[in-house]
């Protein structure tokens, strides 16, 4: 697709605003001559879903978003499953996301139970396009739809004790099939430093490509890391909780010698189960398709590298 080589720059480079509006415009004219079909940037895909627009964020990545079809049926949710093609196929139909609420304790002043109608009235909502690498050395382009972490921390205001924040995901029997198998020891948690929290491309997803979020992509709310693995960015959170200790992750608990607490994207950091070095972007699989070689903290590494300064990113996987 034309529009799609001209812009497919650096993955590392993250949108000025003039060359980000300007990519806005030539993307909406190409829409409207119909160049762009469901590559596009974010026009609803299914008619069905009900809208959830954001204000378009110069954080986002200028490459090409992952065709919605792939996003939307190419899903990690063991939950509903362990092939790719379970969560499409078991989610939208079991899994009930009103009423829903999501407890806010721990370490804060102001511990919450948040109705998912307040939460998604919280903040402006805007559409970041972040990259997303899997530890199964695949990738894809999301265009999400949510605000920071941070507006939540900052509204129920962590106490001097607070270092880490826990997620905790939902784990329904009733209407999450995958639950009868151990892969890992439901619910599904995951954990953050704080400041990794507040950093402000942790975002809280509620949609993406402009709607509700489906259910198998974290319905009705999730967090969104770009630059550690996937597997930190836990999908339809029930708790959110802060810690003095570090929490420990599903996956750490699972396989220790696998995955680390901080699992920031790392080329140069082996799984025992194969190497990290190169991804593969979800969409691009062909006859001439290309291995993209992965980024040290998948190129967000200008505004995170910071964090870990000084800390042997070896150890500290
Ligand atoms: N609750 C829960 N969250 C989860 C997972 C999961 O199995 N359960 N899988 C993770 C993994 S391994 C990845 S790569 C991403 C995938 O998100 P996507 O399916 O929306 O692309 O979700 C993450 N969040
Ligand atoms: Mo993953």
């Amino acid at each position: 697709m034309l529009i799609r080589h001209r812009l497919d720059i650096a993955p590392s480079e993250i949108t000025p605003r003039g060359v980000w509006q300007r990519r806005r415009e030539l993307v909406r004219s190409a829409v409207a001559a119909g160049l762009l079909g469901a590559a596009g940037v974010s026009p609803a895909q299914n008619p069905a879903a009900p809208k959830l627009p954001g204000k378009p964020s110069p954080l986002s990545t200028m490459e090409p978003p992952t065709p919605y079809n792939l996003v939307t049926t190419y899903c990690n949710f063991y939950e509903f499953g362990t092939e790719k093609e379970d969560p499409a196929r078991h989610a939208p139909k079991r899994l009930k996301t009103r009423p829903w609420r999501v407890v806010v304790d721990g370490e804060v002043k102001q511990p919450r139970t948040f109705d998912i109608d307040d939460l998604l009235k919280l903040a402006p909502m805007e559409e970041r396009v972040y990259r997303l690498r899997c530890v199964e050395a695949w990738s894809a382009v999301v265009p999400w739809v949510g605000y920071p972490l941070a507006e939540l921390i900052r509204r129920v205001e962590p106490t001097g004790s607070a270092k880490y924040v826990e997620f905790t995901t939902l784990a329904d029997p009733q209407q999450m099939p995958g639950l009868r198998s151990r892969v890992l020891d439901w619910p599904y948690v995951e954990g953050l430093r704080l400041d990794e929290a507040m950093h402000p491309l942790t975002l809280l997803a509620f949609g993406l490509y402009g709607e509700v979020l489906p259910a198998q992509n974290g319905a009705p709310l999730r967090l969104v890391v770009p630059w550690k693995y996937g597997f930190k960015s836990a999908k339809s959170l029930v708790r959110i909780r802060f810690t003095e200790k570090q929490p420990l992750n599903s996956w750490q608990k699972s396989a220790p010698h696998e995955y680390g607490f901080y699992s920031n994207v790392n080329p140069n950091v082996d799984h025992p189960r194969g190497s990290q070095a190169t991804e593969r972007r979800l969409g691009e699989d062909g006859l001439f398709s290309r291995r993209r070689p992965t980024l040290i903290f998948n190129g967000y590494g200008d505004q995170v590298a910071a964090l870990y300064a000084g800390m042997d990113l070896k150890r500290f996987y």
